[in-house]
């Protein structure tokens, strides 16, 4: 060896780029939600799963940096499953992930698109991310194949529910899961923050996305199949009787209602071993 040698530190080897397909998936999974699960478990199962719930794959480099934003209140026990069985999934699929539970603090009306803006403006604050991929906290994805980085158009992941007999239920449904690059989430001026309480924000995303001339990618039916946790209705989310009437105005206030708008007080961030927690105040309805 050169004398110099001695004097210059290894250089890590490169990696390779991640393959378009990774190679260590399994395709089709066995879902259940009978047996008990605790966090000390899966986080024995998940070690490779740094502080806050991230994630990088050892051996490549991925292309995109996904930060996973979920809706939350008082759903711990669904929390467990979601965790349970995404990590490992995601972690096959070889994505450079952060997870982050944004959690609605008080009991006032629910918000979900809200949360969703919430969980997109504190992720990149958090980390360089440019995809985020919104997921309730009790859909499981049945198949790895289905892979949870961005796509090329905004992307609706969960077309093929067990409650909906594993088919869409309408052409235009964009809920469950779905996931924009930060260009199409800024498009789009983020999501509405106006949607109180159940149903229609989806939809309202899904006239966003068609209205700024992008259209909807889905994956096979066959692979975009999920189970949902069976629930009974939350408090505090009854439908919204306003969603009806909202969902025809999209083009009207998409410009000044969404990200540009957002509104609310972080209260804790909490860093834990399979997630971050971040509590929020996001208000009331007017
Ligand atoms: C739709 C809801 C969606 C919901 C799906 C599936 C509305 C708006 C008025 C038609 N949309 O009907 O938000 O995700 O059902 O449950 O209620």
């Amino acid at each position: 060896t050169k004398p110099e040698a001695n004097h210059t530190p290894p250089t890590p080897k490169p990696l390779p780029p991640c393959p378009e397909v990774p190679l260590g998936l399994v395709g089709r999974l066995l879902i259940e939600f009978s047996s008990q699960i605790t966090l000390e478990r899966v986080q024995r199962e998940n070690p490779n799963v740094t502080e806050g719930g991230k994630y990088t794959p050892p051996d490549c480099r991925p292309k995109q940096k996904v930060a996973i934003i979920i809706p939350f209140r008082h759903r711990d026990n669904h929390l467990k499953y979601w965790l349970h069985y995404l990590h490992p999934v995601l972690r096959r699929q070889k994505i450079d992930y952060g997870i982050y539970i944004i959690n609605q603090l008080g009991e006032d009306t629910f918000n979900r698109a809200k949360l969703l803006n919430v969980g997109y403006t504190e992720a990149i604050k958090d980390a360089e991310y440019n995809c985020f991929i919104f997921s309730d906290v009790d859909l499981i994805p049945m198949d790895d194949r289905n892979l949870y980085h961005c796509y090329d158009q905004p992307r609706h992941f969960a077309i093929a529910m067990d409650k909906f007999g594993f088919r869409l239920p309408y052409a235009g449904y964009f809920g469950g899961v779905s996931g924009l690059s930060k260009k199409q989430f800024l498009k789009i001026n983020g999501f509405p923050n106006e949607y109180w309480g159940w149903g229609g924000e989806d939809d309202d995303i899904y006239n966003r996305i068609t209205l700024n001339g992008m259209k909807v990618s889905r994956p096979d039916v066959r692979i975009g199949r999920y189970r949902m946790i069976k629930h009974e209705r939350d408090k505090h989310n009854e439908p919204n009787p306003q969603r009806f009437s909202k969902i025809q105005n999209t083009k009207n206030t998409m410009r000044k209602d969404g990200i540009s708008s957002l509104m609310y007080r972080v209260v804790s961030i909490k860093k834990y071993p399979l997630y971050t927690n971040i509590s929020v105040e996001i208000g009331k309805p007017p």
